[in-house]
């Protein structure tokens, strides 16, 4: 078990103004702050995070809504870190996202759900390397 993690706050979250409103959950649920950046991804970028769901059918749509607008990336560190990140931010499809999750507050449907969660240790570090360079990671 791996005690780091690492999250996007979507473009859709950044153009609603939730950013601080998110990241204040995630400190409030234990989480620390390792890096941090906001960014915007270009097409290709955003193709590349997501070439695992390359042969999937919405993946065209993933990749045009990850880079329509800012995002604010970060590593994220607490014990079982994965798992409970999982746990805060909620289902995918938000209509079946618990009470009180990050994608209950503030995602609008299965493609613009408000926040990303790494979904294994080996995934947290791909995910955060992609972004961050040592130098950056505290
Ligand atoms: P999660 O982000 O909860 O791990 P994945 O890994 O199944 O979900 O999907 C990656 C991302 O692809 C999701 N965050 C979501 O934005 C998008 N996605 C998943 N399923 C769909 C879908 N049916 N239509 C549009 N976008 C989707």
């Amino acid at each position: 078990m791996s005690n780091r993690t690492f999250t996007m706050i979507k473009p859709d979250a950044t153009a609603k103004g939730n950013t601080g409103a998110i990241l204040q959950m995630i400190n409030a649920a234990g989480f620390k702050i390792v890096a941090m950046k906001m960014t915007h991804l270009s097409k290709a970028k955003a193709g590349e995070f997501y070439a695992v769901h390359a042969e999937r059918p919405f993946y065209g749509e993933l990749v045009d809504f990850m880079s329509s607008g800012p995002i604010t990336a970060a590593i994220l560190e607490k014990d079982n870190a994965v798992a409970d990140f999982r746990k805060l931010i909620g289902a995918t499809n938000p209509a079946q996202a618990e009470e009180g999750t990050i994608r209950k507050l503030y995602a609008a449907s299965v493609g613009e759900n408000a926040i990303h969660g790494s979904d294994s240790d080996e995934n947290a570090a791909i995910e955060g390397n992609f972004f961050f360079s040592k130098l950056e990671q505290f």
